[in-house]
């Protein structure tokens, strides 16, 4: 694996969760991998889950990390070509790559949408610099567009609980009082279309995902008809992508409660984490005994670490 960027980084799903689930019942059988190498984690963004699993992950591999939060503890870093530097950003992001690129073996970027400029999102202006000019591969820690280390997690976690070949899996918008990024409903239809499962979205008129992502998954925009039958309940905010960046509703209706999951065939509950209690699911369904959101972060370093893994055998 050179970078992992989107599902299409990964040959083989079937193997790439085998993979996740050895590792999980070994963490520190590949000590030796990472052994004198460096991961640098830059972070243009919060972050709890995906900072702390990927750095135990390269930990549990014998690789030593460095976390950076660009701007609090470095130089604001401009990412803009052709400008005038004569702002608040003292460095620009194409020397920054490189010469961080020098220290490390591998370099971990999470830059978010910025929700204003559709073109500059989905064009990955961020770690699309980062894979030209690093030098050494890029792990995509969230980008404009894709969240593939949530995915694999969520992968692995649903293939821990389906009790069928083909569950039935629905992606549920809900409702949140900020505007967010598509970037983890896009990538999760991107990796759920790659399995033989029965994937549906549901969400208000408005919030159609970009069709890239889309494909052929069948919407549904009755929340209430996409939820009978249903195995697997992912809620997910996202703004919206035609009327780009906006927030087009804000109907609580669609917020995920015990009398939704009761339609569902005993779905899980899953959710990529942070959640809004009561805006985006009741307390009562995240504290129940069907939701699955602690497992599902917690597959974050396996898969994390699996990723880790591929990647530096191919050193
Ligand atoms: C991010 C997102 O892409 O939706 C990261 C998810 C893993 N989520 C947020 O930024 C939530 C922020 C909030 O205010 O709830």
């Amino acid at each position: 694996m050179e970078h992992f960027i989107s599902v299409n980084d990964i040959h083989s799903l079937k193997q790439a969760v085998n993979l996740a689930r050895e590792i999980k019942q070994n963490r520190f059988g590949f000590r030796h991998t990472g052994k004198n190498k460096t991961m640098v984690l830059l972070f243009f963004n919060s972050s709890l889950r995906t900072r702390l699993s990927t750095q135990k992950a390269a930990m549990n591999l014998g690789m030593n990390t460095i976390v950076l939060n660009v701007g609090e503890e470095s130089w604001q870093l401009e990412t803009e070509t052709g400008v005038v530097m004569d702002g608040d950003k003292p460095e620009h992001l194409r020397e920054a790559i490189p010469v961080i690129g020098s220290y490390c073996d591998i370099i971990g970027v999470r830059a978010f949408a910025r929700l204003q400029d559709r073109n500059e999102d989905y064009s990955e202006m961020i770690l699309t610099q980062f894979v030209e000019l690093a030098g050494v591969p890029v792990v995509s820690l969230e980008g404009a567009t894709r969240h593939p280390l949530q995915s694999y997690a969520d992968l692995v976690t649903i293939e821990e609980l389906r009790k069928t070949e083909k569950p039935r899996v629905v992606l549920t918008w809900a409702p949140h009082p900020k505007a967010l990024p598509q970037a983890v409903a896009n990538s999760f239809v991107e990796w759920m279309s790659k399995t033989g499962y029965q994937l549906v979205v549901t969400h208000p008129e408005g919030y159609e995902l970009a069709p890239e992502f889309l494909g052929d998954v069948q919407v549904e925009y009755d929340q209430k008809k996409a939820f009978e039958g249903a195995d697997f309940i992912y809620a997910k905010n996202w703004s919206s992508y035609n009327q780009y960046g906006q927030v087009l509703s804000r109907d609580r209706n669609w917020m995920v409660d015990a009398e939704k999951m009761a339609r569902t065939n005993q779905a899980k509950f899953m959710h990529c984490l942070p959640v809004r209690r009561n805006m985006v699911v009741s307390d009562e369904v995240i504290d129940g005994p069907d939701s699955v959101v602690i497992q599902q972060a917690a597959n974050r370093e396996v898969t994390a670490q699996a990723v880790l893994k591929m990647m530096l055998e191919s050193l």
